[in-house]
């Protein structure tokens, strides 16, 4: 049972995170604002609430996994990381300059608390099929969390990897689909349809939690806690969410906000609404 307290909580650390995301990415000038704050809350709940983690110990070997598959949103797992304690917020500056660690896409050699480099879209998903394969030769009592894209569902690797967590009955994995309906450059049933979703999963053998409200932080944890408990199958959990959720002007508007910065005068109209 998560109390009210809990809730409003992490409701306020997403906010906070979503404050990080437009500073960042308006700091140097480039990044991607809309898909980084659709999956905010997602990854509000997996950080605070979910994953079995220790930012202290990155590479603890009893940790849960969380990979970003769509990893153009990597500002949204930096302010995750940096909130949780893996490295100190005041490096959130150096968003996409030369030399840091944090990069437009997200890498696992450079930053402790990346489990997979991706950004490249398609591929982050079967990286995470192999930890929950990995994870349960080696007998261990541990989940995997990967976060996919809408648009990122066109890719034929998404459905390979698909199919492959479901023949393998990986009942340690759940898949989180951020359903924003908005791809690069238009809509996704416009650009190239991926429905019937939720049918499509169920037929690649996944246990299917749909209708997820994925900025109802209580919606979330139970869908994951769900998530956790079922057997002999994948879960994914079809989040609906909203592409630049959070900043009035850059929701379901990807032609000005899927991979460019706001403006200094943006900036400041999004930090208003995000207090
Ligand atoms: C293989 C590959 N092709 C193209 C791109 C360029 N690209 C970056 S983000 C994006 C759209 C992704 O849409 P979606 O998965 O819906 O992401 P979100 O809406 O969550 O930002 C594209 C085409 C890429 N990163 N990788
Ligand atoms: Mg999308």
């Amino acid at each position: 049972m998560v109390t009210s307290e809990k809730i409003k909580e992490l409701e306020n650390k997403a906010k906070v995170i979503r404050r990080h995301i437009i500073e960042m990415i308006s700091r140097c000038g480039s990044g991607h604002p809309g898909g980084s704050l659709s999956a905010a809350d997602i990854l509000t709940v997996l950080y605070f609430h979910t994953l079995k983690h220790d930012p202290k110990n990155p590479k603890w070997d009893e940790r849960d996994r969380f990979v970003l598959s769509k990893g153009h949103a990597a500002p949204v797992l930096y302010a995750t990381l940096a909130e949780a304690g893996y490295f100190p917020k005041s490096y959130l500056k150096t968003l996409r300059q030369i030399g840091s660690s944090l990069q437009g896409h997200v890498d696992m050699i450079s930053l402790p608390g990346i489990e997979m480099s991706t950004g490249s879209l398609g591929q982050g998903f079967s990286a995470a099929n192999g930890m929950a394969l990995a994870c349960r030769m080696d007998k261990k009592n541990n989940h995997i969390y990967v976060v996919i894209g809408d648009g990122e569902s066109q890719e034929g690797q998404i459905w390979e990897a698909a199919m492959t967590a479901g023949h393998y009955k990986l009942d340690n994995l759940t898949v989180i689909l951020d359903h924003n309906k908005y791809q690069i450059d238009g809509q996704v049933e416009e650009i190239k349809g991926i429905q019937p979703i939720a049918d499509k999963w169920r037929a690649f053998r996944f246990n299917v939690i749909d209708g997820v409200n994925g900025h109802d932080i209580k919606s979330i944890i139970k869908a994951l806690d769900d998530a956790s408990k079922a057997k002999g199958k994948p879960t994914i959990i079809i989040a609906e969410t909203i592409k630049g959720k959070g900043v009035s002007f850059m929701e379901n508007n990807p032609l000005d906000f899927h991979g460019k910065a706001p403006t200094k005068e943006e900036v400041i109209k999004a930090l208003e609404e995000l207090i």
